[in-house]
């Protein structure tokens, strides 16, 4: 059911506290932490708590989740001291999605390039 932790989920593991992650911020609502494998001197991925599978299925159901995920992205630039930063949802494994709950990747720390790959 929509929202509800999925057995099989990374994601969900980690905001239930039963997988380590390098948390950076939580709220009610989201959690934030390291990426495993960063691909930016800062590379953070902000999740909702709650499982939705990608973004799109997200903002359909949710969408006072992704104002909260919006929010904290910034909060975690601000936190970061990124004066410019890219925010991803990808969406789709076509797209590069290979963990299927919804996570905003907040990347920053280099030049960043247009289009992305
Ligand atoms: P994607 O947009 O679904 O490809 O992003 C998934 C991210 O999750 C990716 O950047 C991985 O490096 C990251 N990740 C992680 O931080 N910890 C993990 O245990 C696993 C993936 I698996």
């Amino acid at each position: 059911m929509a929202g509800e932790p999925q057995e099989d989920c990374l994601f969900c593991k980690i905001a239930e506290g039963h997988v380590p992650a390098t948390v950076v911020r939580e709220t009610e609502t989201t959690m934030a932490f390291r990426d495993i494998n960063p691909q930016a001197p800062t590379h953070i991925l902000v999740i909702p708590k709650a499982h939705y599978p990608n973004a799109a299925e997200l903002a359909a159901a949710a969408p006072q989740l992704v104002a909260d995920i919006l929010q904290e992205t910034g909060n975690v630039a601000y936190d970061e001291k990124l004066e410019s930063y890219r925010v991803v949802f990808n969406t789709g494994s076509g797209a590069g999605q290979t963990v299927f709950h919804a996570h905003a990747h907040v990347l920053g720390g280099r030049g960043m390039q247009w289009p992305p790959g």
